[in-house]
């Protein structure tokens, strides 16, 4: 049977693990035939979305832009992996209404900015704290965390693979 098109939305803080999950879902899903691409800041800020920073406007693009490649995707039959903060609910809903129903899973890799922040891997919120990085989100700009996202992920309880089989699950229903 052909697989549905979806796009599977990961909303969360820098350093959350929206990445390391997406790439595990993304593994999981070529196992089983499925055919997806992974939208994430490496291959979207660098190219379509180079002239866009860090400002409000500026994520309210990048978002805006994003929803709309993932919508061209889904509509080539593509499951898209959407792996950006995404910090404004009002770009996630939009992006939401792009989509049909069942089409759309919001996923709220949920880890606290606290723990985001010890782990530091890049070091960014180290340079936010000191001023060297401005507009850096959970600092100097905020995030909205999801109301009523499809998923929530607790990045405390489960490792990336369990929530990633957690994630392959609710998208094969
Ligand atoms: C947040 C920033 C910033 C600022 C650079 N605020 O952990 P990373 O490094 O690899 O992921 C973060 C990424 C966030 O880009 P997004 O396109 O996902 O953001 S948004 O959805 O809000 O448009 C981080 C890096 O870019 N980065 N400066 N000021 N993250």
């Amino acid at each position: 049977k052909a697989q549905q098109p979806r796009c599977v939305w990961f909303t969360g803080l820098s350093g959350s693990g929206k990445s390391t999950i997406a790439n595990l879902v993304e593994k999981k899903l070529h196992a089983l035939g499925h055919h997806t691409y992974i939208l994430d800041g490496d291959n979207v800020r660098h190219g379509l979305n180079k002239d866009l920073g860090f400002t409000d406007e500026d994520r309210v693009e990048n978002i805006r832009r994003v929803a709309e490649v993932a919508r061209l995707m889904t509509d080539a039959g593509l499951i898209v992996l959407v792996s950006f903060i995404s910090p404004f609910r009002a770009e996630r809903r939009m992006a939401r209404e792009m989509f049909g129903s069942d089409e759309f899973i919001e996923v709220f890799v949920d880890t606290p900015l606290q723990v985001a922040e010890t782990r530091d891997v890049k070091g960014l919120y180290a340079k936010a704290r000191a001023g060297r990085l401005p507009n850096f989100t959970g600092i100097s700009s905020p995030y909205e965390a999801p109301e009523a996202p499809e998923l929530r992920l607790d990045t405390l309880g489960d490792s990336p693979e369990a929530l990633a089989q957690t994630v392959v699950e609710r998208l094969l229903v």
